[in-house]
């Protein structure tokens, strides 16, 4: 089979002392997906476009911008995504303290999450084309086991990427993981000309602390109403007397028959994302907080704005009304798992 998918190696920038790489696969479409072994981060997804490629997702100029500030810009998150109170954890009858990174709360992995974390990074070949891998043990950050975890990225012809979370533990332990990608599909400094289609009909009752509570709510008459293709600015204006004044929140979704749980797409560039999950949930953040301080990105020369991106982040959620998200999110001593996202990119040729 004729390798149509060709992957490079270039070293990137030094973080702490640590030499950073940057892997790239591009396709025979001109479509390029590059990512950083800090934090298996996603560094580009550049699209061919008439005035010239046009990179999706935001990403900043150092590595070290990617830790400066609390948003996970694109990373690779685990153990587990999301939220977890007071970061107590009940694991076969035992309670488990985790490291508590937001208040009391654990977040996306606490202190020494997979994002933290300096991946080693490799071009394999499946296929007869090239993939990414990044491989990593996780450990030492307050989560039972010692965690084997490898990530595949592919790129194929027709412009899908794959990411594929693979891991296996010493201990029985928890693994919910995801990829935080922002992505901005157009030439603007927010995605508010965005439409977003979410196939949920509910979503998780949150606490003060963004905790998920027992109870789901319809998404029918409210500003969370994304079952048909919806204007980000009208949602977004709609939540404007909220404290968030934005969206920050978890959608119970129901893959459809293809597995797609929400699509992206700005009518300006033309370009639509899909995404492809088995899992039941999403969170959605419209980079509500974002500042200007400590946001170098390069989208905007340097500077945070408020809704520059859209994070899309498929994750499991407890199975209903919030009961029994630990055995949901189980691994198993020695069981091996693994979970699939699936951006499906389109754009006029
Ligand atoms: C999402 C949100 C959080 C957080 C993070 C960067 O997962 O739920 O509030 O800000 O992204």
């Amino acid at each position: 089979m004729e390798n149509k998918v060709v992957g490079s190696i270039k070293d990137f920038d030094e973080y702490q002392g640590h030499k950073i790489q940057k892997l790239s696969l591009t396709n025979q479409n001109g479509v390029t997906l590059s990512l950083l072994t800090l934090g298996a981060t996603i560094y580009e997804i550049n699209i061919p476009s008439e005035t010239g490629v046009q990179n999706i997702v935001l990403n900043y100029y150092h590595s070290k911008d990617y830790l400066a500030n609390p948003y996970y810009v694109c990373m690779a998150i685990g153990r587990t995504a999301g939220r977890i109170k007071n970061g107590n954890i009940i694991l076969a009858g035992q309670s488990i303290q985790l490291p508590q990174n937001e208040g009391k709360t654990n977040l996306h992995g606490g202190t020494n999450g997979f994002n933290s974390q300096i991946w080693q990074g490799k071009i394999i070949q499946i296929a007869g084309n090239d993939v990414i891998e990044m491989s990593h043990l996780q450990e030492g950050d307050g989560y039972p086991g010692k965690m084997r975890i490898k990530i595949l990225y592919s790129l194929s012809a027709d412009d899908v990427i794959e990411i594929k979370f693979c891991a296996i533990s010493t201990a029985d332990t928890l693994f919910n993981p995801t990829q935080h990608i922002y992505f901005n599909l157009g030439k603007n400094d927010t995605v508010k000309e965005h439409l977003l289609k979410i196939n949920a009909k509910q979503i998780q009752k949150l606490d003060s602390n963004k905790i998920p509570l027992a109870d789901r709510v319809t998404v029918a008459d409210t500003p969370f109403d994304f079952r048909q293709p919806t204007s980000l600015d009208k949602a977004i204006a709609a939540m404007n007397d909220t404290a968030e004044k934005g969206f920050d929140d978890i959608f119970a979704v129901e893959p459809d028959k293809d597995n797609l749980v929400a699509v992206l797409s700005d009518p300006l560039s033309k370009i639509s994302v899909a995404i492809e999950s088995a899992r039941n949930g999403l969170v959605v953040f419209t980079a509500n907080s974002f500042t200007q301080q400590n946001m170098n990105f390069v989208r905007t020369n340097g500077i945070g704005k408020r809704y520059e991106g859209i994070a899309l982040e498929p994750q499991t959620l407890a199975p209903s009304k919030g009961d029994g998200l630990f055995s949901a999110i189980k691994l198993a001593k020695g069981e091996e798992k693994t979970y699939t996202i699936k951006y499906h990119l389109n754009y006029e040729r």
